[in-house]
């Protein structure tokens, strides 16, 4: 209950900050996008990972001003970054279901967009894959007023899940994320190799584009890319890390 006090203070304390993680295209090896991942710097037990406290606040309604100050930030950075002219692919921020049940989830969205000036293609949002089964008639409808429709939309954690694969096509979606736990062990472990080759195979066929997150091994990468996976994210590319240090990052690559 204590931690649940402090993470109220937590974000007037401007103890939240994000880090980001590089998407890499398979066949370029250059950066295509970038996924914003929330950290907590707390004051005595120092950093505390998403998994800690994002499902807290999705519990007792903190990750609405998380999520809005999440959101806002990354697309700051985002427009900052596309202005230096350090990338021109898109900003990932991840989405819990309970925002996406907000009424003014959508005018958040826009009002975000034109505040920070990023142009909506420059912000893709991920929603896990039970998130978007269990509210597939709001997901539609959210998707389909947001500005311009330029927005993308992306499926995290995808094959963990229990999707019902006809809805799929009916979904403006532009990307799936093949979860970690398939990526693990490729190209020998055989039943991922089965389930990521399928998934891969899919999402060309219905015209998404397709990453896989975990990569950690130049084996896995090149396996990916002969599968005709279209990116990767993971430990082999880069881990997530601090603003600072992506833009040196990206400075790096460009
Ligand atoms: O960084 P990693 O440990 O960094 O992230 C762990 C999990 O926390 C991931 O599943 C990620 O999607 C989730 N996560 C990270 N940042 C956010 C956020 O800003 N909002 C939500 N809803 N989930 C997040
Ligand atoms: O949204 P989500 O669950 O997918 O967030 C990605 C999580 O995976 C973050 O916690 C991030 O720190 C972590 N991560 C990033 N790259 C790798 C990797 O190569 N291997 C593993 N095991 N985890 C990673
Ligand atoms: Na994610
Ligand atoms: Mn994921």
């Amino acid at each position: 209950l204590s931690l649940e006090a402090d993470l109220r203070r937590a974000i007037e304390g401007n103890q939240l900050f994000l880090a980001y993680q590089p998407q890499f295209d398979f066949t370029q090896r250059r950066v295509i996008g970038l996924e914003a991942l929330a950290r907590w710097q707390h004051p005595t037990l120092g950093l505390v990972l998403p998994e800690q406290f994002i499902p807290m606040a999705e519990e007792n309604g903190l990750i609405e001003p998380i999520g809005a100050w999440v959101l806002e930030t990354a697309c700051r950075q985002q427009a900052a970054w596309v202005a230096e002219g350090l990338t021109d692919g898109s900003m990932s921020v991840n989405v819990s279901l309970q925002q996406l049940r907000q009424p003014d989830f959508i005018e958040l969205v826009t009002d975000t967009l034109s505040r920070s000036g990023l142009p909506a293609r420059h912000l893709e949002l991920e929603l896990t894959e039970s998130v978007v089964m269990q509210e597939l008639d709001r997901v539609m409808q959210t998707l389909e007023t947001l500005p311009s429709s330029a927005v993308r939309l992306s499926i995290d954690d995808f094959g963990t899940g229990y999707s019902n694969l006809s809805h799929l096509k009916k979904l403006p979606i532009h990307r799936l994320k093949i979860d970690h736990s398939l990526i693990r062990g490729l190209p020998l472990d055989q039943e991922n190799a089965a389930i990521a080759g399928a998934i891969i195979s899919m999402s060309k066929r219905l015209g998404f584009e397709v990453l896989a997150e975990g990569v950690e091994t130049q084996e896995q990468a090149s396996y990916l890319h002969s599968l005709e996976c279209d990116a990767g994210q993971g430990y082999l590319f880069a881990g997530p890390m601090s603003a600072q240090d992506c833009t040196d990052f990206l400075r790096d690559q460009a």
